[in-house]
């Protein structure tokens, strides 16, 4: 018999896709867009597309394995039993001799982002002090900057993308990373909108839309401030700025003095005739949107590029604008995942030690008083994904025990000792959010869990168990329960029913709902900042460090020995680590360099190169591309046949913001300088 399920696509992805999955006699046999959900409109990605093969893929782990020695490759399996003991051992083991559970850590993130998989870190918070990843790598320096701008952390409803006359996409690239938000964009430009993509590669965004503006990478902010500074000569200031802003004549006084549009453009690559056209027509349409990705905030000065960029919005009198706005992302139905974890206990959480996700392995090699001495790893593969995977390495030494909850085996998985292997989205109840718009809904099973999989709040209540079998009292979190239950019982505390204008839990199961929100963010120009006004001058900043008003500060240089910046933005064909399908994978990595840099380095299409830094080096394969900057080698984040992870030339440089809202400063992934040769 044939039925049909709501599923939510629990990648780390904008559009968090509402799923209708089918069912024949407990098979999953398909999967498809809900047509009845605005943003989905009855599509999906081939990632989501490829689900009933990855469900049931030969490589899925289906039993808890322990690997015989880290990296041999030996697996057996084993029991949920033995897996069970050995994890509460050790835990309890490292309690006994330290005197307390900080050398037991958590490094979780992207895998699933389903309010129940925060299980893990309730766990964890009845366990005592442990050791904890926090921060994120997306986009921390662009959340703290529009908290300092706006006061919270909002953006309009993505629909509202649909009434733009003119629509700016900066730094980031729907066309791959947020693929429903396409239509919106297309339907808006068969109205006669016109869209303009910033970025430093002429992505498949800028091959869609109507004109691509070159940007040198890290110099955003810079242009932004261009753009305002036409804005003002032009006397295209919106009369009605004073009424709802602080701040702007210090603002203006700035660009005045020191904003010069000549060096703007030498150091932006923008022609100075572009930059006042683009800024004339921005001052001058109404509405108009800009859609400031993450890929450029991924520099030293990310905030500080934000905060330009939002403050040429305001400026130009389109924040708050119907179809305007300056949009990012929004925490108003996404952060209630994260805080679940404070509803399961009703004492304060126990005092965690707190180590930077994008520089774990160095915070944590620094933890002398206990060492880190066991680490769980949960929807999270950092020996691909992180910088210092050196210093991972070392980390791994001194581990008593790794283990790691995933569904497949990965460059993480190799260095374990025990594998768990965890549930999908098809076999567990859940409740998602998205980071981008306003639709939330439950997740429910289709099918039973396949092989021994056990979801993440099933694995958190085992542990808890035979913690508390073998030393009673010695975890606080919940022993055993029922999923939908707890999904139910978690609802109660949060606001979100009230925002999805819910009486009780229960209408939660009515399908996926709109929070009741308007389209339009910040339309009364009310802001959450301590003046309740837009801040161009934001005392909030001063006292964090950073410079009041936002102005320009430099990303990092090249050097003579490391001539090239590498940029390795997100690619189609996987999230982050995870590819869709194994079967189409590439051999080696593509380089994208332009013809000047060709000739630099005497390389013609097709030449194998070696690239290198100090951190490690890669091959790969030349393409030269005319629309490439210099001095930039790009090279998709794309998984290829070998376990190589491009993460190898990264180190760990930070982001300018950060730590105000997300509690540690983002990953300047894309400050990134490399050297390159041919070989053979
Ligand atoms: N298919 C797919 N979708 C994804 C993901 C995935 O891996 N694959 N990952 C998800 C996650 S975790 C995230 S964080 C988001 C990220 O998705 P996006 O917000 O789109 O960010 P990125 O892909 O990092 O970068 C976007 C663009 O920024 C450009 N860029 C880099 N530096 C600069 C610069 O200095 N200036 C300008 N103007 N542009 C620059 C890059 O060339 C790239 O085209 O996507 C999510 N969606
Ligand atoms: N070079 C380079 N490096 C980057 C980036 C880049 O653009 N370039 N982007 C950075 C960014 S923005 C991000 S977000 C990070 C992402 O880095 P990670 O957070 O490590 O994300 P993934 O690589 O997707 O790995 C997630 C793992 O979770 C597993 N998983 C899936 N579902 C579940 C589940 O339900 N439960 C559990 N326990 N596991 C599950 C998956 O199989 C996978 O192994 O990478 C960062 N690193
Ligand atoms: S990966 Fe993103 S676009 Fe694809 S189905 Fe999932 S949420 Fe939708
Ligand atoms: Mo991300």
């Amino acid at each position: 018999m044939e039925k049909t399920h709501h599923n939510i696509c629990p990648r780390n992805c904008y559009d968090t896709c509402s799923i209708i999955s089918t069912t024949r006699n407990g098979k999953l046999i398909s999967v498809e867009g809900n047509p009845f959900h605005e943003y989905t409109r009855g599509k999906l990605c081939p990632k989501a597309l490829e689900d009933v093969k990855r469900v049931y893929s030969p490589r899925r782990i289906r039993y808890p394995m322990r690997q015989r020695e880290r990296y041999s490759g030996y697996w057996e399996r084993i029991s949920w039993d033995g897996a069970l003991n050995i994890i509460a051992e050790t835990i309890l083991k490292l309690k006994e001799k330290y005197g307390t559970t900080l050398p037991v850590a958590l490094d979780k993130y992207s895998g699933n982002f389903g309010l129940l998989h925060y299980a893990t870190d309730a766990l964890f918070t009845g366990l005592g002090s442990t050791t904890r990843a926090i921060g994120s790598p997306c986009w921390s320096a662009g959340v703290d900057a529009q908290t300092y701008d706006f006061g919270t952390f909002f953006c309009s409803d993505p629909l509202d993308m649909s009434r733009s006359k003119l629509i700016w996409l900066w730094g980031v690239n729907p066309a791959w990373t947020a693929p429903h938000q396409m239509p919106i964009i297309f339907d808006a430009m068969d109205n006669g909108t016109k869209v303009v993509c910033f970025d430093t590669y002429f992505s498949a965004t800028a091959a869609r839309v109507h004109r691509f503006i070159q940007v040198r990478p890290g110099t955003d902010g810079l242009l932004a401030l261009g753009f305002a500074k036409i804005i003002v000569e032009e006397k295209l200031v919106d009369p009605e700025l004073a009424s709802y802003s602080l701040g702007h004549q210090e603002f203006i006084d700035y660009l005045q003095a020191k904003v010069d549009l000549r060096d703007c453009s030498a150091i932006t690559g923008v022609p100075i005739e572009t930059l006042r056209e683009l800024a004339l027509e921005y001052g001058k349409t109404h509405p108009a949107c800009i859609w400031v990705g993450f890929g450029l905030q991924r520099y030293i000065n990310g905030g500080q590029t934000l905060r330009s960029i939002d403050a040429l919005g305001a400026l130009a009198g389109h924040i708050g604008e119907s179809g305007g706005g300056v949009q990012y992302g929004q925490f108003e139905t996404y952060q209630y995942s994260g805080k679940v974890t404070s509803y399961f206990y009703d004492q304060p959480a126990p005092h965690d030690r707190l180590l930077n996700i994008n520089n774990f392995a160095e915070q944590a090699l620094e933890c002398t008083d206990p060492l880190v001495k066991m680490l769980w790893l949960a929807g999270r593969n950092p020996l691909s994904q992180d910088g210092n995977l050196h210093l991972w390495k070392t980390l791994l030494k001194q581990l008593d025990l790794i283990m790691i909850c995933d569904l497949f085996p990965s460059q993480s998985s190799q260095a374990a000792d025990l594998f768990l292997p965890i549930t999908t989205q098809y076999e567990h109840w859940d409740l998602n959010s998205s980071y981008w718009h306003y639709w939330v809904g439950v997740n429910e099973p289709a099918i039973a869990p396949v092989g021994e999989a056990r979801s993440d709040l099933q694995i958190a209540w085992d542990i808890s168990a035979r913690l508390n079998q073998i030393s009673p009292g010695s975890c606080k979190f919940p022993t055993a329960g029922d999923e939908k239950e707890t999904l139910l019982n978690l609802l109660g505390p949060t606001n979100i029913l009230n925002i999805l204008g819910l009486k009780k839990p229960e209408d939660i199961f009515e399908g996926p709902l709109r929070a009741r929100f308007s389209l339009t963010a910040w339309e009364d120009r009310k802001f959450k900042t301590p003046s309740g006004r837009f801040e161009f001058y934001s005392e909030s900043a001063e006292k964090a460090g950073f410079p009041a008003l936002p102005i320009y500060r430099p990303s990092l240089e090249s050097s003579a020995e490391f001539p090239l910046r590498l940029i390795t933005p997100h690619h189609l064909t996987c999230i982050n680590s995870q590819p869709y399908a194994l079967d189409h994978l590439q051999d080696h990595f593509t380089v994208h360099l332009s013809p000047e840099v060709a000739k630099r380095y005497e390389l013609k299409e097709e030449d194998k190169i070696r690239m290198g830094n100090r951190f490690g080096a890669i091959e790969g394969i030349v393409a030269i591309e005319n629309g490439l900057p210099d001095e930039v080698v790009f090279i998709y984040q794309e998984q290829i046949k070998s376990d190589v992870s491009l993460n190898r030339l990264m180190g760990t440089p930070r982001t300018d913001m950060g730590h105000q809202t997300q509690g540690a400063p983002g990953f300047a992934l894309n400050e990134t300088f490399v050297n390159l040769r041919k070989i053979n």
